[in-house]
């Protein structure tokens, strides 16, 4: 069984998974891998990476995948599997996309900035601003595009299934030639099995 989890943004604040929940996961799933596919720990933010990841490293046989917030953390760009002739590639997905990396670092630093020092009530009154020009405008539009690039990409790729994350939006689908999974973020974990059955759980769900 292969676990794979993707954008924890471990050590940012917006993320709310703590190590403990992330053990619990591993000792119910028992995998012989967790992939972390990227954006793990957010180094944007939290700079000094390491112990975080050696209590990562004791959690069983560990594949670090290069994301966005966290190209020292990662060891690899890409992995593959073959499983059951199923061909499987695994990756974060930031070089793909509309290559908006400078507003995503300063829409990060900004929103760290918002829940370290502003006052609760404050906090609100910004983030409501902010999550309205995000909900209804421009992000959800970029989101939106980055997702339909990926998948264009995705499809001149040689593979039965593509996995990434980044987005932080999850998604099983299954397109023309491929199946398509985005992991989403830390509310989320996907499950590769033996028989390579695909799964993608919610954290907190019912399903889980
Ligand atoms: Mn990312």
């Amino acid at each position: 069984m292969i676990l794979v989890f993707s954008d924890l943004h471990l050590g940012s604040l917006r993320s709310n998974i703590r190590l403990e929940d992330i053990e619990n996961i591993v000792n119910k799933i028992q995998p012989d891998t967790i992939i972390f596919n990227g954006d793990t720990i957010d180094c944007m933010v939290y700079e000094d990476f390491n112990d975080l990841k050696d209590e990562l490293k004791k959690l069983g046989n560990c594949v670090f995948i290069r994301g966005n917030h966290d190209e020292n953390v990662g060891e690899h760009d890409n992995v593959y599997y073959t499983i059951n002739n199923k061909r499987i590639k695994i990756f974060h997905g930031h070089s793909y996309g509309s290559g908006l990396r400078f507003l995503d670092k300063i829409s990060t630093k900004i929103n760290e900035w918002i829940l370290k020092y502003l006052k609760s009530d404050l906090q609100l009154f910004f983030r409501r601003i902010l999550s309205k020009q995000f909900k209804e405008g421009r992000y959800i539009q970029y989101l939106y595009n980055q997702r339909c690039e990926l998948i264009e990409e995705f499809e001149k790729l040689d593979y039965d299934v593509v996995i990434s994350g980044h987005t932080h939006y999850p998604e099983h689908s299954k397109q023309q030639n491929f199946t398509y999974i985005n992991v989403g973020n830390w509310k989320n974990y996907v499950t590769i099995d033996d028989e390579s059955n695909i799964t993608l759980h919610y954290i907190g769900s019912s399903n889980d």
